[in-house]
């Protein structure tokens, strides 16, 4: 059985993982409206896994005798200025998400929640993989700077991205 203090702090986290979904979906549309074929794909998909993250914590909060809240979202914007910019934005949209993980397993010690603290490991390796996903894609976006066919080629390439943001398998 969950306390209300864990149950509050997994839906706060809920929240936090669907809003990454709604900002990662606004990021998809605007690439797919300036033909970057590629990028869209790619954030498509990791709006999708955002879903599949905030669909792990309902379900554990629900199984564990809580109940899992679905609330209301601010709108993402819906242009990004450029993808460096983009792409810096997820980069530090990930940095506050681990923040916000770490801040729950600390919960889970105060708390003497040693069920929650072992299924939040599954999103601390996850973290680990998302912040270094983002900052490896930040650095070629870099290099690449304003030109188009360097961002022709980006655009191909971040697709084979994809499958190493899967991250550890979801359960
Ligand atoms: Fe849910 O991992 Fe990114 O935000």
């Amino acid at each position: 059985m969950l306390s209300k203090t864990i149950e509050e702090a997994l839906n706060k986290q809920v929240r936090v993982e669907a809003s990454s979904s709604q900002v990662y979906l606004a990021m998809a549309s605007w690439a797919e409206t300036l033909g970057f074929e590629g990028v869209a794909t790619f954030m498509y998909a990791h709006s999708d896994e955002e879903r599949e993250h905030m669909l792990k914590l309902i379900k554990f909060i629900n199984e564990r005798g809580g109940h899992a809240k679905v609330s209301q979202l601010d709108a993402p914007p819906a242009e990004f200025g450029s993808f460096k910019e983009m792409f810096e934005s997820l980069f530090q949209h990930e940095v506050k998400v681990s923040k916000s993980i770490n801040d729950l397993v600390d919960i889970t010690l105060q708390e003497k929640d040693y069920a929650t603290h072992n299924f939040l490991q599954w999103y601390v390796s996850e973290q680990i993989e998302e912040e270094a996903l983002a900052r490896n894609i930040l650095d070629k976006i870099k290099l690449i700077g304003d030109d188009k066919g360097g961002l022709y080629l980006f655009d191909n390439d971040v697709k084979s991205l994809i499958g190493a943001q899967s991250g550890p398998e979801l359960n």
